[in-house]
């Protein structure tokens, strides 16, 4: 597909990426997992991509499964001395290829802050037309536990006690250069105006794996107008402890079949409620010959239909064209928030972080 091959007049088309990657393991050096994505930039150039996403946490084995501390710790975190995620040395071959080629990118690491020292999961957008990160996230709904579980064999999910939740809350913003002919404040023109809506750079926002299961999330970011949100993933395809287990997960296979169905309507259905394409990005296959992770990597369209899907648990890249300007019906028909919300009643969901069942009759 060539930018060439764009259908009609839409000037906001955009030929965008997901970026899969196969299994990491605990001995593949950081290098290999670079290499690897190295190769998938430069396969995405050739076919005119503008925007390349990775999973959550790229490069490495998804550590958080084993218990760690110390050193063997530290070894899986970008020290950040100062805050300039693009020359941090493992990764600043990616920024350098992104920048050669001119393309944005959506990159997940293990980020420690240069200052304090503090642990965050984390993902920058890097933006091509600008040569910088113009955007940083990190990952609010942290899932699994502080303490290893009891049980012998079991899979954990450390999350909580490697990384503090996400400080920065869920901002979207505007990538630069990502489509044509788009109004800017030297057109003489302000946000938020009718004849504006939908006519500025394009509006992204970032999401790592866990928070896309919450609506919230999503939610905060369709009130700032997003039409393509982002998302990194490394989704355990059969860990009974975390998930739980009944008769539809009682085995590997139904449980994976559970997990892949999960991420599937999570995605579908928050892209459809907030009328934007969402890129959705997995680490996948089975690490150390043990860890299954899923794979099904998919680019959603703002009405909730998967536009690609990825057919491996491999290295692979998912690739289309999107037209942001098709947002407009959601956004301006379908759901209308101006006209429609009840904000009146949604202050629950904010004063209220557990559940609190009415009382018994
Ligand atoms: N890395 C993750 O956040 N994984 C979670 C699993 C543990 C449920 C997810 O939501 O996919």
């Amino acid at each position: 597909m060539s930018s060439a091959a764009h259908t009609s007049a839409s000037t906001r088309k955009v030929i965008v990426a997901g970026a899969q990657l196969g299994a990491i393991h605990v001995d593949t050096p950081r290098s290999d997992g670079v290499k690897r994505m190295l190769k998938l930039i430069d396969d995405a150039h050739k076919q005119h991509v503008k925007l390349i996403v990775f999973p959550e946490l790229a490069p490495v084995t998804f550590f958080p499964r084993h218990l760690l501390e110390g050193e063997d710790l530290e070894a899986y975190f970008e020290q950040e001395h100062d805050g300039d995620a693009t020359q941090l040395p493992n990764l600043k071959p990616l920024f350098d290829k992104a920048k050669e080629y001119k393309m944005d990118m959506y990159l997940g690491y293990a980020e420690c802050t240069g200052s304090d020292h503090v642990h965050y999961n984390t993902s920058v957008y890097f933006s091509g037309d600008s040569g910088q990160v113009i955007s940083k996230y990190r990952k609010v709904h942290l899932p699994g536990t502080f303490e290893p579980y009891e049980r012998e064999g079991a899979t954990n999910q450390l999350e909580k006690r490697y990384f503090k939740p996400g400080d920065l809350g869920f901002q979207a913003f505007r990538a630069p250069g990502l489509v044509n002919d788009t109004l800017n404040k030297k057109s003489g023109v302000e946000a938020n105006k009718l004849e504006t809506l939908g006519k500025g750079d394009p509006i992204l926002g970032m999401l790592i794996c866990n928070d896309r299961r919450w609506p919230e999330a999503w939610r905060s970011y369709g009130l700032q107008g997003i039409e393509l949100l982002l998302c990194g993933y490394n989704t355990t395809a059969w860990a009974p402890d975390l998930i739980g287990n009944d008769e539809k997960t009682s085995t590997p296979e139904t449980a994976k079949a559970e997990a892949l169905f999960h991420n599937k309507l999570s995605i579908t259905y928050n892209s459809y409620a907030n009328a934007c394409f969402s890129i959705n990005v997995a680490k996948c296959g089975v690490e150390d010959g043990k860890y299954p992770l899923i794979g099904g990597s998919c680019i959603v369209d703002c009405d909730g239909e998967v536009m690609i899907e990825a057919q491996t648990e491999e290295d692979e890249l998912i690739i289309a064209e999107i037209d942001l300007a098709k947002c407009r019906r959601g956004k301006e028909k379908v759901f209308a928030f101006e006209k429609h919300r009840r904000v009146e009643h949604y202050g629950i969901i904010v004063e209220q972080t557990g559940v609190k069942e009415p009382d018994l009759l």
